[in-house]
């Protein structure tokens, strides 16, 4: 039944959440209720477009019989749709209003297998509670923040730094697109599709694996014999449960078998890593069982390998890099103010003699997601309008966006809020909705993720969605401190570890969401809060937005950092940017 709900919607081009999947499955009758959600989205203003469905999609259908199987009727899954069970509860529409700090110390849902985990103090990486931590540049300190002056400039400096103004000397041949996977989606949403997607990211990360000295003799699950102590492998983890002795179960599987593998609670930096594990996963696991019969064999961990990174040497770079996302255009709580001041500022419009060069010597503008806010993307939304039809939002940003001097090459990938599809990876904006956007020629429309060679310098620019969920799955993660999650997806080497929470992924050929080539910077936004870390010499950078706190965000109590720009310099050192007081 699986496979044919799925089918049934893939035909109709409608892509599911995981969420409204598990909803319709476990639904007194799957098979009609599919049918009825089919006819209301394809009568509605949808019509011939991709369809992304949510959960708060299909409850805000009036008519629909929603009611659930009892609990006990409900027969698991296979290990990929399972519920995993340390997870903070689902939120399918907006919790009421609270502190983030309170949201946290909410009981998980428990199931059957669920036991608490381990207390957060008693942990050293443990969350600091929400007062304590610093709202801007988390983790990385406010010395290198600029606040751009206002002095203006009079007209003979003009001339010095307006680079348009001059005859362009800029040379574009060495920037180069790495990864683009725009016109790679073959899926037809079909559940084949989803075992080779898995297949495919066990391939992709063993591969990286196995170059870890520590994992040079790993062997299949099939290949262990009975009186093997000693056990090397490289697996994908399906199940992670806490036993009643506060110890940890993991369930792992390679393509030859599966087995259970228990981390003793009393090897404290072990604990530790297998509380960020996650479903899905894959990951090297060194282990030790008693020689014997296979039934007897539960191993015991003695190491967990992350894929990891290796250190990055530093790109000297002879020009700038501006980072962007989440500028929103079209919302009412867009800062189109301190957004011209910014473009303004590229164009030497403005700044102190130091700030103008800097300016002068940009070369290269990111925008990675969200440039505009899109329609329907929450309850309400067109509440907060200020322009409410898709294209006169991608006109408004061809306006802001064309003010720009030209000689700076803009590269564009979509976030949640574009016209693309929800389902990631996401291709670019398509030219339908973006005419004019598309008329610039300094511009370049990319996949998200996709990956650029600047010059030399590899940047990987992911809009961030899977941020979302690494703080919605575990504890040592929030919204402000978006840096750790970063380095989190460099160790883990995928930027969408927990498959199927929040960040819908299309069930690809390939898992284009691992990350193949270690970049120089790795560029998120979506979280709409500023970070930097440099991790193994990997530049980790959080772009903020250009948007105040919408309702939605005062609902889960996101506090923004609005108007701050970050910046490789020449000499590549980074910088913040400050257009707002
Ligand atoms: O995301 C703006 C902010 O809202 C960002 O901090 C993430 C947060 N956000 C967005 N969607 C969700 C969901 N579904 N759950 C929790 N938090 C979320 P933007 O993409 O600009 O709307
Ligand atoms: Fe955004
Ligand atoms: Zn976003």
């Amino acid at each position: 039944m699986t496979a044919e709900i799925l089918i049934k919607f893939a035909r109709k081009g409608i892509i599911l959440s995981p969420e409204a999947y598990d909803l319709i499955k476990n639904s007194k009758n799957p098979i009609n209720l599919s049918s009825e959600i089919i006819v209301k989205l394809k009568s509605g203003n949808y019509s011939n477009e991709m369809v992304p469905v949510d959960v708060n999609t299909i409850k805000n259908m009036e008519g629909l019989n929603l009611e659930m199987q009892e609990l006990s009727d409900i027969t698991s899954g296979p290990a990929k749709q399972s519920q995993p069970i340390e997870k903070k509860p689902l939120e399918t529409k907006p919790p009421e209003i609270k502190t983030q700090t309170q949201a946290k110390e909410e009981k998980p849902i428990a199931t059957e297998t669920s036991a608490q985990k381990p207390e957060p103090e008693t942990i050293e990486t443990a969350k600091t509670p929400e007062k304590e931590q610093p709202r801007v540049n988390p983790g990385y300190g406010s010395e290198h923040v600029v606040k751009i002056e206002d002095s203006e400039v009079s007209k003979d400096v003009e001339i010095k730094y307006k680079r348009n103004l001059t005859e362009s000397k800029v040379n574009f041949d060495k920037f180069k697109v790495l990864k683009d996977t725009s016109n790679k989606s073959y899926t037809s949403g079909e559940i084949g599709n989803l075992i080779e997607y898995f297949q495919n990211r066990y391939k992709k990360l063993s591969g990286i694996l196995e170059k870890r000295p520590e994992l040079r003799t790993w062997q299949k699950i099939n290949e262990i014999t009975e009186n093997q102590t000693d056990l090397n492998l490289i697996v994908m983890i399906t199940d992670i449960r806490s036993t009643k002795n506060g110890h940890y179960l993991i369930e792992v599987e390679d393509d030859t078998g599966s087995m259970p593998i228990l981390v003793s609670k009393d090897n404290d930096d072990l604990i530790r890593a297998a509380r960020n594990l996650m479903r899905d996963e894959v990951i090297g696991v060194i282990a030790q069982k008693r020689a014997g019969p296979s039934e007897n064999r539960l191993a015991i961990c003695q190491n967990l390998i992350d894929p990891d990174v290796p250190r990055k040497e530093r790109k000297e770079v002879d020009f700038g890099t501006v980072f962007t996302s989440d500028i929103h255009i079209g919302s009412s709580t867009f800062l189109e103010d301190a957004f011209v001041r910014f473009t303004r500022w590229l164009n030497g419009d403005y700044g102190s003699e130091e700030q103008r060069e800097m300016a002068n010597n940009v070369k290269y503008m990111i925008i990675g997601g969200d440039i505009v806010d899109g329609i329907g993307v929450y309850p309400n939304q067109d509440k907060e309008l200020a322009i409410k039809d898709i294209t006169a939002q991608y006109d408004e940003a061809a306006r802001l966006v064309g003010d720009i001097r030209s000689d700076i090459k803009i590269i564009i990938t979509p976030g949640n809020h574009d016209a693309s599809r929800v389902a990631e990876p996401q291709p670019a904006v398509p030219e339908k909705y973006a005419k004019s956007l598309y008329k610039l020629n300094n511009v370049e429309f990319l996949s998200n993720p996709s990956t650029v060679s600047l010059d030399g310098l590899e940047v990987l620019i992911y809009h961030g969605r899977g941020i979302d969920d690494m703080v919605m799955g575990s504890n040592d993660f929030s919204h402000e401190r978006n840096d750790l999650v970063m380095k989190e997806f460099l160790r883990k080497r995928h930027l969408a570890p927990l498959y199927g929470e929040r960040t819908p992924l299309a069930s690809e050929l390939e898992d284009h969401l691992v990350i193949d080539s270690v970049p120089d910077v790795l560029h998120t936004g979506h979280v709409h809060i500023n970070t930097y870390a440099n991790y193994k010499g990997i530049h980790c950078i959080n772009s903020g937005t250009f948007q105040t706190q919408t309702e939605f965000q005062k609902i889960y109590n996101i506090v923004p950092t609005p108007a701050e720009v970050p910046i490789i310099d020449v000499g590549g050192n980074y910088k913040q940017l400050k257009f707002i007081d």
